[in-house]
């Protein structure tokens, strides 16, 4: 059975078919009554549609058209099929009044659409049949979509998975966030540094989107605030110096095998046409432009950081701008099917999740409406506020939690301000009620940061103005409890929960590894797409030989596929038989790739001393983009090439020794390298990543993890067995405890001669053609402070590394491991994380769609 999968599949020989599913079927036959054009998921209908689009839309017949021609008529074909679920989903929900979750999110990483779409919808057989009748590949079209990056990192791709989760759950959504016209930057390498290059993603127009002129809203900034009273009823009243307009774009998000197709709503900043006319014309036409290119700046550019907050004003106002216009469209949806007076009911309607702190200024904004624009009381409107929102942290760091200067907030928000310090006025006097004589407490719980010149503190914003506060790991729960919110915690610990993140196994398992998603179809039927829990009953057969010789023959040509990718990208040869070492994520030093950097010097400097040291030959994988203003993240980049071009081209290393940094780290590039990992380095310092998200996208597929005690790393390891992953270092508790008694990397060197090696290594100029100084900051560091302990985990990390190295010589042990990494992985689909927050916090259930 096994051995005729493989064949059948061409597993061991090149060039797979694409599709998990569905035996090859015959080519497009017209069905008896021919389906629509616009909505038929026959072949047949498939190729009529995307003929007729590349006509229609493109202007192309077939023998003219190019690559992109043909992407953008397969897509078009593909939304039409959409459009009609999208509107009845629309319809549905509506008519059964049920609770809609909007996810607010300063980011959204949805990654290409067009795979997705075609295999949420079941119709990629179909689209690769209608194609190939025309001598179309459907892989090569669906290679040539832009990533559209609107997003960092995690965060924001984890908002793009709980997006297809709630779809497929067939739970009303909407994600509510901003239509950047310049996601993150593209990532060049040049002579090993990165250069950032802005990514105009959609240059040649975006076919999945839907702009809806006619939905926009009026959003106010600065100016001044009037109070007076009205019938005996104090009024307020806000004059801005500017309002900009916020329009909708919309985005259908379809479920997987489900007709729900749901809405992701970004918007976008024009300038409100007439405000500034009266100035152009009294002939200020340079003050009226400059408006404009104000408001339209709003939405220009994503913020490339993903750890730490300059207190930049521009950011403010994106963060203001989407959750004010995103508030407005819910009011404007409330009062479309209940009263236009009577807000009780709203928190009933919808659940607000602020994805970190970056829409924390929704509370203050909910608040203003109610208050000065429909006149709510002040405690009514306070308990629908706190009735709708709830807020999930991502971080530990203390540099990445977010303040703004009392000063700008008031420049920009001046009512915000107001109202802030009347939300925390009533807050502290509760406090006070509560523990009467400890001032410190209130210090630290108050909004605002007394301390220096004065700050809002986003954090305690949003735990006061949300009924529910949740960490995305348990071990970042309990470290949330103990440190940056514990004050929170013990005033009001009914209010955290736990809910560890998840991924969706979707994108990364069917459309990452088209041929690991057909095996595991073949062997266990479909139940795992839509319950990943199902893998388990992989269980009992890892230690089947016929099971573990097509498990390695998939990876080995997963890997195959990445060499090829990367010899065609990067000129680099590599030997898909060695071991795929894989650290792909943002490049922080709290992650530590120096760490991993350590371990190669360390080979390196094993095999320059005994060049018959036995090792499996391995091939080091780095990709990730760096902050632009983080110096030492772009130094570890350049690091990281410098010690490739010399490993690589080391005819007395390289046949066992290989690096490389993949550039530009994206959804899309992503993909073939998770398929294509055998390991997975999650080594962050312990305590400091929140949760982690590659790590179980990695494990998903058959990648073993050597990891610390950190984040998810440690559900992880409880779900697949200490056995079946390689674990070392300092525990959170260890490495706060040595913290506190003062550190010293240096006596911890002097102990470890290879540690002192490989760091000499990189001060004799080998790596920085002769000179000692290039990556001296990284290595004074490392000496003087360490502050994330890699000193301290080397020796660990070193010895875990060896045991990799065995157990990967032992193939049939390897892969029994990386079967049982899979068939235990189920607890990390997204389709978990987000049944547990409708449970748990949101308290929504599925509406049904049939068309
Ligand atoms: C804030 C203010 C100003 C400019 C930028 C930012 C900013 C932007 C993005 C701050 C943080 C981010 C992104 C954070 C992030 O991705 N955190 C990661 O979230 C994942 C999902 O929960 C976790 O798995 C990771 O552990 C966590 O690092």
């Amino acid at each position: 059975m096994i051995s005729e999968f493989l064949h059948r599949h061409h597993l061991l020989g090149e060039s797979p078919a694409k599709a998990p599913e569905s035996p090859p079927a015959p080519p497009p036959a017209a069905p008896k009554t021919p389906e629509h054009t616009r909505t038929g998921r026959s072949a047949e209908a498939i190729q009529r549609a995307f003929l007729d689009n590349l006509f229609y839309l493109q202007g192309r017949y077939l023998e003219e058209a190019g690559d992109h021609d043909r992407y953008m008529a397969l897509a078009y074909t593909v939304r039409d099929r959409l459009l009609e679920r999208w509107i009845r989903t629309t319809q549905c929900y509506k008519q059964s009044r049920a609770r809609t979750v909007c996810y607010f999110s300063a980011e959204f990483l949805l990654g290409p659409h067009l795979g997705n779409n075609l295999l949420n919808l079941g119709i990629e057989e179909q689209a690769r049949q209608a194609l190939a009748a025309l001598e179309l590949d459907l892989d090569e079209l669906i290679e040539q979509e832009p990533e559209p990056g609107l997003g960092n990192g995690g965060l924001g791709r984890l908002a793009a998975c709980y997006l297809d989760s709630l779809a497929t759950l067939q739970i009303p959504a909407i994600g509510y966030g901003i239509r950047y016209e310049f996601g993150i930057f593209r990532q060049a390498i040049h002579d090993g540094w990165q250069e950032e290059i802005k990514e105009h993603w959609l240059r040649h127009g975006n076919p999945w989107e839907l702009a809806r002129t006619q939905l926009r809203f009026p959003i106010k900034f600065g100016g001044q605030v009037h109070h007076s009273e009205e019938n005996g009823r104090p009024r307020t009243e806000w004059a801005p110096d500017l309002i900009v307009h916020g329009v909708a774009y919309d985005t259908p998000i379809p479920g997987y095998g489900v007709n729900n197709v749901n809405l992701l709503r970004l918007w976008q900043s024009r300038a409100a046409e007439s405000f500034r006319l009266d100035a152009f014309n009294q002939g200020d036409h340079l003050g009226a432009v400059s408006e404009k290119v104000m408001a339209e700046n709003i939405t220009k550019v994503l913020y490339p950081n993903d750890q730490s907050t300059a207190g930049k004003e521009l950011r403010l106002r994106q963060q203001y701008f989407f959750c004010a216009c995103s508030l407005q469209d819910m009011l404007r949806i409330y009062q479309e099917q209940h009263s236009a007076h009577d807000f009780s009911g709203f928190a009933d309607k919808f659940a607000v999740q602020l994805n970190d702190t970056h829409p924390a200024i929704a509370v203050v904004e909910l608040l203003r409406l109610l208050v000065d624009e429909h006149g709510v009381e002040w405690e009514s409107a306070w308990g629908i506020v706190r009735r709708t929102f709830a807020y999930t942290n991502h971080t530990l760091l203390p540099e990445a939690l977010e303040t703004w200067p009392v000063e700008l907030l008031g420049r920009v928000l001046p009512r915000h301000l107001e109202l802030i310090y009347e939300i925390n006025m009533r807050f502290l006097d509760q406090v006070r009620m509560r523990y009467p004589y400890d001032q410190e407490r209130i210090g630290r719980l108050s909004l605002i940061d007394e301390r220096g010149g004065k700050a809002v503190r986003m954090a305690n914003l949003a735990c006061v103005g949300s009924h529910t506060i949740n960490g995305v790991a348990t071990l970042h729960t309990r470290l949330l409890q103990e440190t940056v919110l514990r004050d929170f915690y013990e005033l009001w610990p009914e209010r955290f929960q736990n809910k560890t993140n998840g991924v969706n196994p979707r994108r990364f398992l069917m459309l990452s590894n088209p041929r690991l998603a057909r095996l595991l179809t073949d062997q266990l039927g479909t139940e795992w797409t839509r319950d990943l829990s199902a893998l388990r009953a992989l269980e009992g057969r890892a230690g089947e030989h016929g099971l573990q010789e097509v498990w390695r023959a998939i990876k080995t040509a997963a890997k195959g596929d990445l060499a090829d990718w990367l010899r065609r990208h990067t000129g680099v040869s590599l030997d898909p038989e060695s071991l795929f070492d894989v650290q792909v994520k943002r490049i922080h030093e709290y992650k530590r790739p120096h760490l991993n950097l350590l371990h190669i010097l360390t080979l390196y400097n094993r095999l320059k001393h005994r060049p018959d040291t036995e090792m499996a030959p391995r091939t080091f994988l780095f990709g990730g983009k760096a902050a632009p203003g983080y110096a030492m993240a772009k130094l570890i980049i350049k690091l990281i090439n410098a010690v490739a071009w010399v490993i690589n081209q080391d005819p007395q290393v390289n046949d066992r020794l290989r690096v490389v940094f993949v550039p530009d780290f994206n959804v899309k590039h992503a993909q073939p390298i998770y398929a294509a990992a055998d390991l997975s380095e999650q080594i962050s310092t312990a305590g400091l990543e929140a949760s982690g998200t590659g790590n179980m996208k990695l494990s998903m597929n058959g990648a073993l993890t050597i990891g610390t005690l950190d984040g998810a790393n440690i559900e992880i390891l409880e779900e697949v067995g200490a056995d079946n992953f390689f674990l070392f270092g300092l525990t959170a508790e260890q490495v706060a405890q040595r913290r506190a008694q003062g550190y010293a990397p240096s006596e911890i060197i002097r102990e470890q001669p290879e540690l002192e090696e490989a760091l000499a290594l990189l001060e004799s100029g080998l790596f920085s053609h002769g000179d000692p100084e290039l990556f001296r900051p990284l290595t004074r560091q490392l000496r003087e402070h360490d502050p994330y302990f890699v000193c301290a985990d080397y020796a660990a990390y070193i010895e875990a590394q060896a045991k990799v190295d065995a157990t990967y010589r032992n193939p049939a042990q390897w892969s029994e491991m990386s079967i049982l990494n899979v068939a235990r992985i189920g607890k990390f689909s997204s389709d978990r994380a987000i049944r547990e927050y409708c449970r748990d916090i949101w308290r929504v259930g599925p509406v049904n769609v049939k068309l």
